[in-house]
């Protein structure tokens, strides 16, 4: 059944609610619907009770008689008392971005562990709208905000829900386990991690692909990518790092989603450098880049060295962006001018322009990211004992050899070498007594 849904925003403060609007209804494209109209309304608070005040209710009534809408979508997410008042007055299917979010998201799940996450994330989200009510969930009926593999759960009751999101948890828990195995592995290889972030539909899965010769799914749809993609990559000077993709951020990201992806967002958490690709063609870049720059706070991710890449940028000069004309008053005024874009990002490490689509701007990003994975390295002096040379290869092997000094009590080495390697070297390190220069008395 394809859905034809109203779209509603209330516009609490100065900020225009068009974008947000905008990305709501490419949301609900997304997930298979057809917006037949939008309605707004300008209040100083959100109505506790049902969201619109009770005159712009009459008139979405209206709207919904006259188009034959058979849903409304609500920008914000409803509280249970506001999702069932609206119900009963209007008489129609009512949606919020959150259950458009995590439909999208049921859709696009392909592993195991991306389709328990999101069952996750559904389950609680149903289980707090039940908050206080016996009612049985089947008047929702099919359609958006049932489908995903929690369908067949709709028919059961909080109990049943409670109990398959123990299940889930325990599934993900040993997910998680086996993720954390991969990433000791990892750490042993001395390998650094760098891992691909930004708003959904910036173009990331686009840069894994051109940067890895992966073929991960790039498609100009939300969401596209949930599952975690790892790659060993090479840099300009041949530096092997491990290439991430990841989820993409929206506004407003459900709550339940992030607490859900947990063990996918840990990919970002563990990564040595991010690289946040933003869509620079699209007239909201700059707020999408502050949603991102703060969900990676919220992450406890913020502090970790983000190279900015302005992505799209064939796109930068076409004056006919036709899905976003709506909200770019003056194209040239809002488009990052090509000589002069100021990173984001208080921490951000490098700023830098692409084309992932042609690769023009490629080889740019990976001498950022090489660059960056050599700041990573701190610089050490090592005595190590003769019959122990497998060490040596290893800083040969993985660090930049500044000396070597063979002397009585061992092989002197001062290098920069990665972290885990310089834990590793932990017992060998020495202070550089040569460096500190003669005592003088
Ligand atoms: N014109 C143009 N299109 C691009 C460029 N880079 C990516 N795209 C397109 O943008 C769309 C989204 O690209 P993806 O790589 O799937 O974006 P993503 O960030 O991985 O998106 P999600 O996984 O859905 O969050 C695709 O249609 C790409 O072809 C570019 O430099 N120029
Ligand atoms: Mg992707």
């Amino acid at each position: 059944m394809c859905e034809r849904l109203i779209l509603i925003a209330v516009q609490t403060g100065k900020t225009d609610v068009g974008p947000s609007l905008a990305e709501l209804s490419e949301l609900a494209a997304t997930a298979g619907a057809e917006v037949l109209g939008q309605l707004t309304q300008q209040l100083e608070h959100i109505h506790p009770g049902h969201y619109l005040g009770s005159g712009k209710l009459d008139e979405l009534k209206e709207m919904i008689a006259a188009t034959g809408a058979t849903g409304v979508v609500c920008d914000d997410e409803l509280s249970p008392a506001q999702y069932r008042n609206m119900e009963k007055i209007l008489e129609t299917k009512i949606l919020d971005r959150t259950m458009l979010i995590l439909d999208i998201f049921a859709g696009n799940a392909k592993s195991a562990e991306g389709i328990a996450q999101v069952e996750l994330a559904q389950l609680n989200y149903r289980l707090s709208r039940l908050a206080g009510q016996g009612t049985s969930l089947s008047r929702l009926g099919g359609g958006i905000g049932t489908r995903g593999p929690g369908e067949k759960k709709l028919e059961t009751d909080r109990r049943h829900i409670r109990n398959r999101i123990a299940v889930l948890s325990r599934e993900l828990k040993e997910i998680e386990a086996r993720r954390r195995l991969l990433r000791t592995k990892r750490q042993r290889a001395l390998v650094p991690v760098v891992a691909l972030t930004g708003y959904t539909n910036a173009g990331k899965s686009t840069v894994m692909n051109m940067l890895s010769g992966a073929d991960v799914l790039a498609e100009n749809r939300l969401f596209a990518t949930l599952d975690t993609t790892t790659r060993l990559t090479y840099g300009a000077n041949n530096t092997q790092f491990l290439l991430t993709d990841t989820v993409g951020f929206i506004k407003k990201l459900p709550h339940q989603l992030i607490k859900a992806f947990r063990a996918t967002l840990s990919e970002l958490k563990y990564a040595d450098i991010l690289v946040h690709i933003v869509d620079a063609s699209n007239a909201a870049h700059r707020q999408r880049t502050d949603v991102v720059i703060s969900t990676l706070t919220s992450l406890g991710i913020g502090d970790k060295p983000i190279i900015t890449v302005y992505n799209k940028t064939d796109l930068w000069q076409d004056k006919s962006l036709p899905r976003h004309d709506e909200i770019l008053p003056r194209h040239d005024e809002i488009l990052p001018r090509h000589d002069e874009i100021l990173p984001r990002a208080e921490n951000s490490a490098a700023t830098l322009r692409l084309c992932a689509l042609t690769g023009a701007g490629g080889g740019e990003l990976l001498e950022a990211i090489e660059n960056e994975i050599n700041k990573l390295k701190p610089e050490i002096t090592a005595l190590l004992p003769y019959n122990n040379g497998g060490l040596l290869n290893l800083i040969h092997k993985n660090g930049a050899v500044l000396s070597i000094e063979y002397k009585e009590s061992g092989i002197q080495v001062c290098a920069c070498v990665p972290p885990p390697l310089a834990n590793k070297l932990e017992q060998f390190l020495i202070d550089d007594v040569d460096k500190a220069g003669p005592l003088t008395l």
